[in-house]
């Protein structure tokens, strides 16, 4: 309940906030042109993305996919990664090569990257990093990040568990961890377990990795319940298309999702609402996808040489089961 306000702000302010407040910023983000050619310059932005392994993938490239359209004057050259980190760094390099005017990578996991990204450095292009944090030596090899907060995420995840059963409540939880070492993996686990730190009896009995796909998530559901599904009483998934395809698993097991196993997962992807709607799932913690419009705001502003905040958020919420039917005419993923 508590969270209602929250709701009704999610998706009206994504946007709202101002994301160019002077700080951070690098003499390499300018643009290699004069002042006077570049405002009359395209913009080229070459997106390195990471796959298409979820439906909130898939509203994030619709999203990014949009940017030339917002802004005839920006040009987009986009890379499916398919979850393999050299092919995101083949992509980097391919865009260097043809002197894109910025570079925006959505890193498929969190190290790695420190060589290639001194490459765009020593040849001036900017790089923006975007929804999935990087981990490298030296901060100024990127201009600025632009997503969500994931730790943050994981501590609401956790909450939505203590805020239904208490902390005194014995659990057995079941993990579906994301990709292994994606910023998104690691720092959902990480705020999910210190929050849990609180509650003496919830133990985490099961945790493996369903790389953020549906039919994963099915398979290492199925795993799960045939060595404990009596045990089982509360599923963490790091995303909603995992617990989609959980949720299929513990039908076919003969359980109920939603009441014989409470279930959380991040994203707020439709499907998901649909299955809380259905009382099949039980909160979901909300993570924007629609990065488009905010990439071409920084994009820009970091070409044009203007300081850029070196950590952009994007604002986000969370839902439990009694907002699910009023909320999912809103979803626009
Ligand atoms: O939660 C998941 C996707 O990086 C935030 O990646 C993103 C995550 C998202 O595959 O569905």
């Amino acid at each position: 309940m508590k969270f209602k306000k929250l709701a009704a702000l999610a998706s009206s302010v994504i946007l709202a906030t101002s994301i160019f407040a002077g700080c951070g910023g690098s003499s390499s983000s300018t643009s290699t042109s004069s002042s006077s050619d570049s405002s009359k310059k395209k913009v080229v932005i070459g997106f390195a993305q990471v796959g298409a392994e979820s439906g909130w993938r898939t509203a994030e490239t619709n999203s990014i996919k949009e940017i030339p359209k917002l802004d005839p004057n920006v040009d987009l050259k986009f890379s499916d990664g398919q979850q393999k980190q050299e092919n995101q760094i083949k992509a980097i390099r391919s865009f260097i090569a043809q002197k894109v005017s910025v570079i925006a990578l959505d890193p498929v996991v969190e190290t790695g990257w420190d060589t290639v990204l001194k490459e765009a450095k020593d040849a001036k292009i900017p790089v923006v990093i975007v929804d999935r944090g990087v981990k490298v030596s030296d901060e100024s090899l990127y201009t600025c990040f632009l997503g969500s907060d994931m730790e943050e995420e994981g501590k609401r995840a956790a909450k939505l568990i203590i805020d239904h059963f208490g902390k005194d409540a014995k659990l057995n939880i079941a993990e579906l961890q994301g990709t292994v070492g994606s910023s998104a993996m690691v720092g959902r686990q990480k705020g999910f377990n210190e929050t849990i730190k609180d509650c003496p009896n919830y133990k985490i009995i099961k945790s493996q990795t369903g790389d953020f796909t549906r039919a994963k998530g099915k398979e290492v559901m199925e795993a799960f319940l045939k060595s404990d599904g009596d045990k089982i009483n509360v599923l963490w998934s790091h995303n909603d298309d995992m617990g989609v395809g959980a949720i299929q698993a513990i039908e076919e097991y003969g359980k109920k999702p939603g009441k014989d196993i409470f279930i959380v997962s991040v994203d707020g992807i439709k499907d998901m609402f649909q299955m809380m709607a259905d009382g099949k799932s039980n909160g979901i913690v909300e993570c924007n996808p629609l990065l488009g419009p905010q990439l071409l705001e920084t994009a820009k502003a970091v070409v044009a040489g203007q300081k850029v905040e070196k950590n952009i958020k994007s604002k986000e919420s969370v839902f439990t089961q009694d907002q699910a039917k009023k909320e999912l005419p809103n979803r626009k993923y």
